[in-house]
């Protein structure tokens, strides 16, 4: 049915008499009809992108762009007085993912459904997903996102299983969301959810009952693991996602055919870092329940079963107390012990034991032996496992340890979010970079093509007054679309060194203060959500939006100068950010980052780069040249040997260096305490002096200079768009196209 057809049967209207909403219920109603008749059953081996987290984002613009009828809606619409993008605006976007991980999952199912795959995602149907953040008194609070409605992408389906746990049975619903590829096939994501699960029961902000299983399992995305019960809950949900999930690969494989024993023919399993890594002794379990012996069940998980590792940090590593899994899993212990038994039988190094001394259980130690192949996301980050934190794994299995560098869907970070820069490049280099993202490269030779460079700062320009319409009318801020935007937006981890960031805008303001005016005013622009436990990410968010207050009430400094935290920095958000920036920050501490993918996202729209040789900025430095991106910093080797001596201390830097002592100082100045509060202030403080476990300090100054450098070589506006359209042009590299057709020929070799 075509969307008057539907806007018809549903409303008995004319297209121009419809509300924005009814129109955008309509035609989810179309897309879904539309994607429904590319579903595809081919293909004997099918991928399971098994992750907790799928940060997909709103699904009807990009549903629109892949089934190739965009252009055509938004006529339609226009020709009826109706404008698609306050039709975007009616659909609520469902957090179910905390970050970059959650939002690679999302990037993966598009490039997999556009190559064609046979792939498809499962999840948990989280329904206030991850909380969304509010700002009260220059502080985050967090409340629930309800996302699901009457009508939505969701697909209730009749598929059912009770999911045992110790001491109750779990009834499962499995809802399926459309996944369409771009000019292809139509896959699905699954998401699970309990049959039980009872909204009322979430109270004030965020708080609900955490010991009640049924009512509780599928409501929150755990944003981190600060208690007990918490923690616990994770279990129960991890569980139910892979028990889910094994059943539903096991009852498919069999339809297709598959006699058990050659499951690994059938089917793949990546393992989304360790949220799933229960899938493995689940999955051994239940091929023992349909009769098949140990020995033989281990050796096809392991075929079947790839781990794709995103963290080096240690306490982001999962290790489960075996009392909670003897409490919410008890069947999977026995497995888990004979797991273990078998490595401690082979190896006499006690690390390499899934089971520790302190009787914790470690998920990646389980997905490393039973497991094909371990993948860390980007060169340096696989070279940092595979030498030092994986090492004696890597000694072991050489040949499982591979590189899959991340990339990001094209459709929705161009194609979507920048329809003015998509247009232009196709005016240059025509349209057959939409399919292959390398043909990016023929931008190159426009490098010094001055009509070309004047096109793309027109473009940058159009998007830059875009933002500022948008944060005036959503957020009622407002910016200077003349001033250069710097824009730093992920979640709030001190690794990543927002406090850094604030600390070179402290030092801006005493130079303006000073009579050291910037050539141009800069618009310092955060987005960041900080864990709900996380006390010192919450006061570095204080800090800026202290920051963002004092200077905004400042007629000395304002002009030349402004910070702005957007709240409730989500994809929606990023959309309208990543095209309008000119500068992005990617200033992790060097070895921490394992890939990054918003430094890829603002590449590819022509943003330039400050970071540190870390995660992918390593790779995206050395596809355009020293030219094109501002690094700086110690490097990764010099941060691991920081930590292996121990020998960083921040008070040191704070003592010698009278500029970085001036923006600490400032933290818990008469200023800053006056508009926050001293708690948080002092903490951080304190902390940055006396800790600084991700060297803060030690990277400042260098920091500092090198932005500078790049203010200043910003006013050379055509030099700057050299910069810009060369970026462009490289930014091929990074499509998740190129990433999930390496997972397919290493990995999951697809047939
Ligand atoms: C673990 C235990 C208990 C509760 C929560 C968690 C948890 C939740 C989310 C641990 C980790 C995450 C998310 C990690 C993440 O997003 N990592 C990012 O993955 C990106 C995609 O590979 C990389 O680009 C980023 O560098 C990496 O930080």
């Amino acid at each position: 049915m075509n969307l008057q057809e539907i806007v018809t049967k549903k409303y008995n209207k004319e297209i121009s008499q419809c509300s924005n909403e009814e129109l955008y219920f309509a035609l989810l109603e179309m897309v879904k009809g539309m994607a429904e008749k590319k579903e595809s059953n081919e293909g004997k081996k099918k991928l399971y992108y098994i992750s907790a987290e799928f940060l997909i984002g709103k699904l009807l613009s990009n549903n629109l762009i892949n089934l190739g009828v965009y252009d055509e809606v938004r006529e339609l619409l226009a020709a009826n007085g109706k404008d698609i993008c306050a039709v975007e605006e009616v659909e609520p976007e469902p957090s179910l993912g905390n970050g970059g991980l959650g939002r690679l999952a999302a990037c993966f199912l598009d490039s997999i459904a556009t190559l064609g795959l046979n792939g498809d995602g499962v999840g948990l149907n989280y329904h206030y997903g991850l909380f969304k953040q509010v700002f009260e008194n220059n502080l985050q609070k967090e409340t629930k996102n309800p996302w699901i409605e009457d009508q939505s992408w969701l697909t209730k389906t009749d598929k059912t299983y009770d999911i045992q746990f110790g001491g109750f049975t779990l009834k499962s619903r499995l809802y399926d969301i459309d996944v369409t590829g771009y000019e292809n096939r139509t896959n699905k994501l699954h998401l699970f959810d309990v049959e039980t699960v009872d909204e009322s029961i979430v109270g004030d902000g965020i708080n609900f009952d955490k010991t009640d299983i049924a009512k509780n399992l599928t409501l929150f995305l755990y944003p981190d693991d600060s208690d007990d019960a918490g923690r616990i809950l994770r279990v129960y949900q991890q569980y139910f996602m892979v028990s889910n999930g094994a059943r539903l690969i096991l009852d498919e494989a069999v339809e297709r055919g598959c006699n058990l024993h050659d499951l690994a023919d059938y089917a793949t399993i990546q393992i989304n870092d360790t949220h799933p890594s229960m899938v493995i002794p689940e999955m051994i379990r239940l091929l023992m329940e349909r009769g098949i012996g140990i020995d033989e069940a281990i050796e096809i998980v392991t075929n079947t079963c790839a781990y794709t590792n995103h963290t080096i940090l240690a306490e982001a590593l999962e290790k489960w107390p075996i009392s909670y899994l003897e409490k919410a899993v008890p069947q999977l212990m026995p497995i888990i012990y004979e797991l273990n038994n078998r490595v401690m039988k082979k190896y006499d190094d006690k690390s390499v034991y899934i089971i520790d001394d302190e009787r914790r259980v470690h998920m990646a130690h389980m997905d490393i032996h039973y497991g094909y192949s371990v993948n860390g996301v980007a060169y340096l980050h696989t070279e940092i496992l595979k030498d030092s934190e994986l090492n004696n794994f890597y000694k072991i299995y050489p040949e499982k340890f591979n590189n899959k560098t991340n990339g990001i869907t094209f459709r929705r970070w161009l194609l979507h979010c920048n329809k003015n820069l998509t247009s232009l490049l196709e005016e240059l280099i025509g349209s057959g970079f939409k399919k292959d993202a390398m043909e990016l490269e023929k931008l190159a030779k426009y490098a010094d093509d001055d009509a070309v460079l004047e096109k793309l700062l027109a473009v940058k320009d159009a998007k830059k007054v875009e933002l500022k319409n948008y944060l005036k009318a959503t957020q009622n801020i407002d910016i200077d679309e003349n001033s250069v935007y710097d824009i730093q937006i992920k979640r709030l981890h001190e690794y990543k060194r927002q406090q850094m960031n604030a600390l070179y805008v402290i030092n801006k303001y005493f130079e303006i203060k000073a009579g050291k005016k910037p050539a141009r005013p800069i618009t310092a622009i955060f987005g960041a959500k900080a864990a709900p436990a996380y006390v010192i990410a919450k006061d570095i968010i204080h800090l800026i939006l202290c920051l963002q207050q004092l200077i905004d009430n400042d007629p000395e400094v304002s002009p030349y100068l402004k910070v702005v935290m957007v709240e409730n920095y989500n994809v929606t958000l990023a959309e309208k950010l990543i095209p309008a920036a000119d500068i992005h920050e990617q200033i992790s501490l060097a070895s921490k980052e394992a890939s990054g993918t918003s430094n890829m996202k603002f590449m590819l729209n022509g943003a330039v780069a400050i970071g540190t040789e870390d995660g992918a900025n390593v790779e995206m430095h050395d596809l355009v040249g020293d030219d094109n991106i501002y690094i700086f910093g110690e490097s990764s080797d010099q941060v691991i040997e920081h930590y292996a001596k121990a020998d960083y201390v921040s008070k040191k830097y704070y003592e010698e260096d009278a500029d970085i002592k001036k923006a600490v100082d400032f933290i818990v100045s008469d200023e800053l305490m006056a508009i926050g509060n001293r708690e948080n202030l002092e903490r951080l403080y304190n902390e940055l002096i006396n800790k600084d476990w991700f060297m803060t300090l030690l990277d400042w100054e260098t920091y500092r200079a090198k932005k500078d450098e790049m203010l200043a070589d910003y006013e050379d506006r055509k030099a700057w768009a050299k910069k810009m359209i060369i970026n462009i042009s490289k930014a091929g590299f990074f499509s998740s196209d190129r990433t999930i057709d390496q997972y397919n020929k290493e990995i999951w070799k697809l047939n």
